[in-house]
């Protein structure tokens, strides 16, 4: 084939590298992978998308000659292109879990952003860039929103002024991007920041956008297809027709149509995993592959991630769950019932014991990757019926709420952050559904109790309701099904509203 054609693509196999690939394929490039350190050196174009934690990174690089190989190819000037981790590991040393070593051959230490300014970490979403230095790679992006998701970052200093491209701004300006010659590296996901962009107003400043997420809730319907659905309030079969799953159209078709009308993130979640073994529900795999074909934007999954021992009796655990989901081209995986469980015996024994779902899942793919779908639900002082009375608090509930647990929204919140999660997905089951905004007091309690950041969902009717929340709350992002599903009020019409209401979008 004609060299010309060819991307040559360090993956060391840590994580989900699927949307990098699918990125080069989309854009006409054939992907010849390296297996020796050999090929580093004969690449003609390199691209190096550090996924993992780095200390287990820079152990591959090393163990295998790589490393070496990469400073040499990298000190010859050739084409190369190192994303999130692979711009780090260019460093000479990283605080993740360290200090520990890096390639070096950038002056400066990697460190964890601060949270105590009220800044979340990990540092999750759009962005947009200080351009420092003419890079061709910058061209296209210009004052634009990119998306980062990290809670590790190079700062700018006097040593490696000459190599910085670009900056950020998030607490504090960090390095976007470095380039000398042909070697360029950027610590945000180029892979992911796809989608039209009208251009920003030059010199605006800018903060980390709000985000505007679709959600599939996806399952098996009667005739056995895999369907969009939606409940209300988790029902979601039909009332009048012989109460049938409702069917609102394909996964794969509506995460592409959301991912063109703007949407910043696309979930979707399995509802009947609680159920059902996720690896056995293949077409959610093939779900999955597809939209990562075409969908250049985070991609989320839930339902299903615990340990399972299957039909023949062979185990699987949760990170393995994880790991195919992850392969399949999942950014991030959500966790539901089984955090619960989790965040019950942490509370209860007071001790991480490092084998639950959350810990061993963001342990090996980072804090980032796992978020926590809560589904509280409010217990009223006069349960049953809510006849205006207040409500007493959120319980947390299981298996699509099906089963209440003895622990609130807000104790779950504050575990499963100690233990390891990067991100809460705040359902209201009382709200879901409904149309009539989300639950704002449930929001802010949330957003307010835990340090990483807070999807709202549950109960978006109108544009409204999205500025309500970011106005009145500290949520990151706002998640919402019913109201797209329904083509009520298109994504791109969110977001005109939020920016009108003057709150930062990606647009
Ligand atoms: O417990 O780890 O297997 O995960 C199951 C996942 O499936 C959880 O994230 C849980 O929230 C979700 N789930 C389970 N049952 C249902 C159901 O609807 N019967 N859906 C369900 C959750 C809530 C949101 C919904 C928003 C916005 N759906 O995803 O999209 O409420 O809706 P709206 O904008 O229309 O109001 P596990």
């Amino acid at each position: 084939s004609n060299d010309d054609s060819v991307v040559t693509l360090l993956d060391y196999g840590a994580g989900n590298v699927r949307s990098v690939r699918n990125a080069i394929r989309h854009l006409g490039f054939q992907i010849k992978d390296v297996q020796t350190p050999k090929d580093i050196l004969n690449a003609r174009r390199l691209i190096f998308p550090g996924v993992g934690a780095f200390a287990p990174a820079m152990d591959v690089l090393n163990n295998t000659g790589m490393g070496e190989a990469l400073c040499s190819y990298i000190q010859n000037d050739r084409p190369f292109l190192g994303i999130c981790l692979g711009l780090q590991l260019l460093f000479e040393s990283s605080d993740e879990n360290g200090p520990v070593g890096g390639l070096g051959m950038i002056p400066g230490v990697v460190g964890r952003f601060d949270s105590s300014h009220g800044f979340r970490v990990p540092h999750i979403g759009w962005n947009a860039l200080q351009i420092t230095k003419d890079s061709e790679i910058l061209d296209d992006i210009r004052n634009r929103h990119v998306y980062f998701v990290h809670s590790y970052r190079a700062m700018p200093s006097n040593e490696n002024k000459e190599w910085i491209s670009s900056t950020c701004n998030y607490g504090d300006e960090f390095i976007a991007s470095v380039r000398r010659g042909n070697v360029h590296a950027v610590q945000f996901h180029p892979e992911k920041s796809g989608g039209k962009q009208q251009k920003r107003t030059e010199g605006k400043a800018s903060k980390l956008a709000k985000r505007v997420i679709a959600c599939l809730d996806v399952r098996t319907n009667d005739e056995g297809d895999l369907v969009v659905t939606k409940g209300d309030q988790y029902d979601v079969r039909e009332h009048a027709e012989q109460s049938k799953v409702r069917n609102l159209g394909k996964p794969v078709e509506l995460a592409g149509q959301y991912y063109n009308d703007g949407a910043d993130e696309v979930s979707f979640l399995n509802i009947t995993g609680f159920r059902d073994f996720p690896l056995g529900d293949v077409p959610m795999l093939q779900v999955l592959r597809r939209a990562s074909e075409n969908v250049f934007v985070p991609l989320t999954v839930g339902g299903g991630i615990r340990d399972f021992t299957d039909s023949n009796g062979r185990y699987y655990s949760s990170l393995e769950v994880a790991s195919e989901y992850f392969r399949s081209g999942a950014d991030k995986i959500s966790i539901g019932s089984d955090a619960v469980h989790a965040a019950e015996e942490y509370l209860k024994t007071k001790v991480k014991t490092g084998k639950s779902s959350i810990e061993q899942i963001s342990r090996v793919y980072g804090n980032q990757a796992v978020v926590v779908s809560i589904d509280p639900r409010r217990v009223y002082l006069n349960d049953p019926s809510p006849n205006g009375e207040e409500y007493a608090w959120y319980q947390c509930t299981i298996n699509g709420g099906r089963e209440g647990r003895p622990i609130g929204a807000y104790e779950l919140a504050k575990a499963v952050e100690e233990l390891g999660a990067g991100e809460i997905l705040l359902n209201c089951i009382d709200c879901d559904g409904q149309g009539k905004g989300f639950d704002i007091d449930l929001v802010k309690m949330i957003s307010d109790a835990v340090s990483i950041p807070v999807i709202a969902s549950s109960g978006a009717g109108v544009s409204e309701h999205f500025s309500d929340v970011f106005s009145k709350t500290n949520a990151s992002a706002a998640l919402a099904a019913g109201i797209f599903h329904r083509k009520e009020v298109p994504v791109q019409s969110v977001k005109e509203h939020l920016l009108k209401e003057g709150i930062e979008v990606r647009i």
